[in-house]
């Protein structure tokens, strides 16, 4: 076999145009390692930080063996398939292979598109090597499992692969990116993407983990995760690490090597990571000296409602209370904290959207200057509250091209009344943000000038009765908030910096 063709090509595409901070894409970088041992050489295009990725994806498909495209469901797929009909008008015998999230969960409508030729479901990295071997032998593909293909325009569904302990898998070749892009479009300064374990044991409606992980959690080593911690700073100069695990304080044993090996190694570095409120109920005294000493900073916490009827319907396996008992515990105990919340999930009523707002304004109380995330809810294909949303009118997408077009970007909640949707967005865009600014918001119309800041002085207490009393009638400082924006020829995003957010 010619050298050249043992070269595979693993392209990233633009998540959301919306998107300023991007992260290093991971996905990619795990599939990377096991090619690379089985003496693949592989090239990672990421449209995000690569300004003329065309360019750059047209000379390396020229001498690939075949070529994987990673997309989550919604936006990411306009831009995977645009790239998917480039590779195929410039190379169209060339294998193109679809992962990740959208393409496991629906692989029968994505290879459906005449630009994709082979899915892989699930976990990626053997099946990518065993299916990247068949294609260089030549082999059929009947034998690879965990992937699905097109044979003779028919389609095929071999079996799934059991999932692997990633702890066998190679540490992540970051050098086949430009980790200095995704560190200088941090949300703080070079900070880092991280996880340390995979999976999740719960199985919230709304999320998406357990149609893949099938409510499996597999965890690195604390000392591998202590090592690639501290490469990412050494090497790279990291001086902030996000620990994004869906579930990083299952295991508290494991979350204290952790600790204990970072205060060991002194990086100098500050660490951030997401768990779930009831967890922070179990730690204990000697966790939270070893979360301090290892410099942890912040906690992000996805608590979804503050309506305990919503979190049960949800299965979100928690209490609206716990909640509160936990971020007043991490403010105590001297760290930070911020959480992401959803609107308009099949079956919330006017009184749960209500609770919510009370409980954000709770937790605002508790900490000024904590940062919140607000989305309304997209369905996720192969989750609960997807089939409860289809009972609920939602069409089901048939193409990949309309998957593409469920994105949070754009409204699919068709049991929400679009009235109550302007109202959603004029409570959390503006009353809320005027009743509770945070420092940066208050930066920002200081710097607007007097005019502005005397509207927004005058403004603020009445959105704050607003919001104790949750009455939004006559609602007439939005009104001229946005006439005068009208004026300034301000966006209206201006008072919405987190909406829409990132988890
Ligand atoms: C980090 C992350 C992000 C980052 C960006 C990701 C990045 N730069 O890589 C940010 C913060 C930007 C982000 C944003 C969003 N995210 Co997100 N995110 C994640 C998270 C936590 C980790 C992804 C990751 O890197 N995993 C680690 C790698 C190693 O695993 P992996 O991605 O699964 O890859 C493996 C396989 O999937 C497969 N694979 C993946 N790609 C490919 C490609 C090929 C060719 C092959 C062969 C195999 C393969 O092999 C890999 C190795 O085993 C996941 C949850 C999770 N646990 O994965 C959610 C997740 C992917 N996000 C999700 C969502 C919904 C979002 C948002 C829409 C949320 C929101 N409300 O705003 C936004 C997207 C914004 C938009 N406008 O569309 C969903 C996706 C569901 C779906 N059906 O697509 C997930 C699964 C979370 C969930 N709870 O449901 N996200």
């Amino acid at each position: 076999m010619p050298p050249e063709m043992k070269k595979i090509v693993l392209f990233f595409p633009v998540i959301s145009p919306l998107h300023t901070e991007q992260n290093v894409p991971l996905s990619l970088l795990a599939l990377a390692g096991p090619l690379q041992q089985k003496g693949y050489t592989v090239r990672i295009i990421d449209a995000r930080v690569e300004r003329d990725y065309v360019k750059l994806l047209k000379e390396e498909i020229a001498d690939a063996l075949c070529v994987g495209i990673t997309m989550f469901t919604g936006d990411q797929i306009h831009y995977a398939l645009e790239v998917c009909r480039l590779i195929k008008a410039a190379r169209p015998e060339l294998p193109v292979i679809a992962g990740g999230w959208h393409p496991s969960i629906e692989p029968r409508s994505t290879l459906e598109h005449p630009a994709i030729d082979i899915v892989v479901r699930g976990q990626g990295e053997s099946s990518l090597c065993e299916l990247a071997e068949h294609l260089e032998t030549k082999q059929p593909l009947s034998d690879v499992r965990g992937i699905s293909y097109k044979e003779n325009g028919v389609i095929r569904e071999n079996p799934d692969r059991p999932l692997e302990d990633f702890n066998s898998f190679p540490p992540m070749p970051y050098e086949l990116v430009n980790m200095e892009a995704y560190l200088q479009t941090a949300r703080y300064p070079r900070e880092a993407l991280y996880m340390s374990s995979r999976g999740c044991p719960f199985s919230c409606s709304f999320c998406s983990i357990a149609v893949i992980y099938k409510r499996a959690w597999q965890a690195l080593n604390p000392e591998r995760v202590v090592a690639e911690v501290e490469q990412l700073v050494r090497k790279f100069g990291a001086l902030r690490v996000k620990f994004f695990d869906d579930c990083f304080t299952i295991d508290l044993n494991r979350v204290k090597a952790i600790c204990r090996g970072l205060i060991e190694k002194n990086l100098g570095i500050v660490w951030s990571c997401q768990v779930r409120a009831a967890d922070i109920l179990r730690f204990d005294d000697e966790l939270w000296q070893l979360l301090h000493e290892s410099r942890c900073v912040h906690f992000l916490m996805g608590l979804e409602s503050g309506s305990q009827r919503m979190l049960d319907k949800i299965a979100k396996h928690s209490k609206a209370s716990d909640a509160i008992v936990a971020c007043r515990l991490i403010k105590e105990r001297g760290f930070d904290f911020g959480s992401a919340f959803i609107f308009g999930l099949p079956g919330e009523s006017w009184g749960d959207v209500k609770q919510t707002l009370d409980f954000i304004c709770a937790l605002r109380r508790l900490d000024p200057e904590a940062a919140f995330s607000f989305f309304f809810y997209t369905p996720y294909p192969g989750t609960a509250s997807f089939d409860e949303a289809v009972k609920l009118g939602l069409r089901k997408p048939a193409t990949l091209e309309e998957w593409s077009r469920f994105t949070v970007t754009r409204i699919n909640i068709p049991w929400v009344d679009s009235r109550r949707i302007d109202k959603m967005r004029m409570i959390l865009r503006f009353y809320f943000p005027l009743a509770f600014p945070v420092k940066e918001l208050k930066a920002k119309i200081n710097a607007l000038g007097w005019p502005f800041k005397a509207m927004f002085n005058s403004l603020r207490p009445l959105g704050y009765l607003r919001m104790k009393f949750m009455c939004f009638c006559f609602p007439f400082e939005w009104w001229i908030y946005r006439s005068f924006l009208k004026i300034w020829q301000k966006r209206e995003e201006f008072f919405a910096k987190r909406l829409p957010g990132e988890f």
